[in-house]
């Protein structure tokens, strides 16, 4: 049996660097967790960029050794190509597309295309470098949608398996993008692609089936007599690992002060990346309509909002963090006491232990984006529930909602009931708190990550098993 080889744009690690010499630190993403198990073990590998522009041979070299130690392989980009390959193409291009923000923010251009092409290139040419004829390759996300395909033209028996992150949109969407043939193609050099939600699945196999000369049979893609089976995994999150950390010194240490501080007041927590696809300026828009609906609501209640800096290079981004602060600045104004502020909003990233004390203390988690693949962030809460109590509230565009259904479901483009939501989680009841709290985290326990990463990587040997039955009959 070979090795397995987990391929995605990012290194699971944060390189930083002093004095010529570079510091490796492990990153604590899901995705990081949850494959831990795969590419930490035997001879598996992950190949990605790690992250930071590193000129030279010597520094790249000594880059490299210090990652081989940890199963890891880089790929170094230049600071052109990840502003063609990663900002302008896929953050430009594919990431508004495909969470439905067309005529806004997309910018079709050929450079940032052939930018893309050649990345995608200079993975294979790395990836063909580690790569032994019995491995299984599996590859991560919207910016190497056309590695499966590079790969299967080189290597045709290669078992290769493909895993979107985020939406898939509908055709409508998607065949805006113009070199959309080319993207199903890539897809399609895949033995096995994977989405979030049964939705994104058939949106995709809708577009293979309109834009290509494939067969479909069920969720079955059929090009040139070689099968590749379309499905949903909803990738989970490691619900041991936040339950754990509730008990932890330092957790409860914070949950104290924030207990203290925050007295009897009502917590609402939110906690996103910057980003126009998470709600957050509809999220406002919704406290605000609370304050002045329900007056009762000024000084009893807090919106603690964590929005991390993301992207914040691109226009887009810099210009919704302006109007961020400026909607917080104008309900803080407004609204404030002496001793109370409605909105807690903070512009950094916290501490996973920081993150664990507010899931753990916030009475109502707020999840509303406009579109998300999936959302960790409410499986998140869930997992950190552990005396039962607590409200999410869920918007019906993140692909969570489709598996916590005990949620408080909301639409998020509807400003009056994300408003109306709020006042309901204010004024849930404990034991309908618990009732609907204790379904979700058995959710979230049972379909975890390691089960997200063992069905995947299961369901990946049985298509490949039933190809070979085809081939020998
Ligand atoms: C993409 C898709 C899909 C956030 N702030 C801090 C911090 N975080 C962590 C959270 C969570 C992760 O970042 C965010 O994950 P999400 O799933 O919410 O969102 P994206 O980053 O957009 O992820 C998404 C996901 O891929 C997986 O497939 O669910 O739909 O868009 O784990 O906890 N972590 C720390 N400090 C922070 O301040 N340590």
């Amino acid at each position: 049996m070979g090795k397995t080889i987990i391929v995605s744009n990012r290194l699971p690690v944060k390189i930083t660097e002093a004095d010529g010499k570079f510091d490796i630190l492990s990153s604590e993403g899901g995705l990081a967790t949850g494959l831990g198990s795969v590419y930490q073990s035997g001879n598996n590998l992950w190949l990605g960029w790690p992250g930071i522009e590193v000129n030279g041979e010597h520094d790249q070299n000594q880059i490299k050794q210090q990652l081989t130690e940890a199963n890891l392989v880089p790929v170094f980009l230049t600071a052109d190509e990840i502003s063609g390959y990663y900002e302008g193409f896929s953050n430009g291009i594919l990431w508004p597309i495909f969470h439905y923000y067309a005529s806004t923010y997309a910018n079709y251009k050929q450079a940032d295309w052939e930018c893309y092409k050649h990345v995608n290139k200079k993975f294979l040419t790395a990836l063909l470098e580690i790569t032994e004829p019995e491995d299984t390759i599996w590859i991560h996300d919207y910016q190497l949608l056309l590695l499966p395909g590079l790969l299967r033209s080189v290597k045709p028996d290669a078992t290769i398996g493909f895993f979107l992150h985020i939406p898939f949109p509908s055709f409508e969407m998607f065949r805006l993008i113009p070199w959309r043939s080319e993207l199903i193609e890539g897809i399609l050099g895949a033995d096995l692609v994977g989405f979030h939600t049964f939705d994104d699945a058939s949106h995709f196999i809708t577009a293979a089936t309109r834009l290509l000369p494939v067969n479909t049979t069920s969720n079955v893609v059929t090009v040139d007599d070689r099968p590749v089976v379309v499905e949903s995994f909803p990738m989970g999150i490691d619900d041991a690992k936040y339950a754990a950390l509730t008990r932890s010194d330092d957790v409860l240490k914070e949950v104290t002060h924030l207990k203290d501080t925050f007295k009897k007041r009502q917590l609402m927590l939110c906690i996103d990346r910057l980003d126009y696809s998470k709600g957050i300026l509809q999220r406002l828009q919704a406290f605000e309509l609370l304050l002045e609906t329900y007056p009762e609501y000024i000084e009893k209640v807090v919106l603690h909002m964590i929005v991390v800096p993301s992207r914040d290079s691109v226009p887009q981004y810099r210009e919704l963090k302006e109007n961020i602060d400026r909607k917080v600045g104008d309900i803080n104004a407004r609204y404030r006491t002496i001793d109370w502020s409605p909105v807690n909003y903070f512009y950094r990233p916290f501490p996973l232990e920081t993150l664990s004390a507010l899931y753990h203390t916030a009475d109502i988690c707020l999840v509303t984006p406009m579109r998300d693949g999936m959302n960790l962030v409410s499986k998140e809460y869930v997992a950190s529930r552990t005396q039962d109590t607590g409200v999410l509230i869920l918007s019906e565009m993140a692909g969570a909602s489709k598996e916590l259904i005990d949620a408080i479901i909301v639409s998020p483009s509807n400003i009056n009931s994300m408003m109306e939501a709020m006042v309901t989680g204010l004024t849930m009841p404990a034991d309908e708190q618990k009732r609907r709290m204790r379904l979700m985290r058995q959710v979230v326990s049972k379909f975890n990550i390691s089960h997200w990463v063992r069905i995947f990587m299961e369901r990946m040997k049985e298509v490949k098993q039933m190809q070979q039955a085809m081939h020998t009959r």
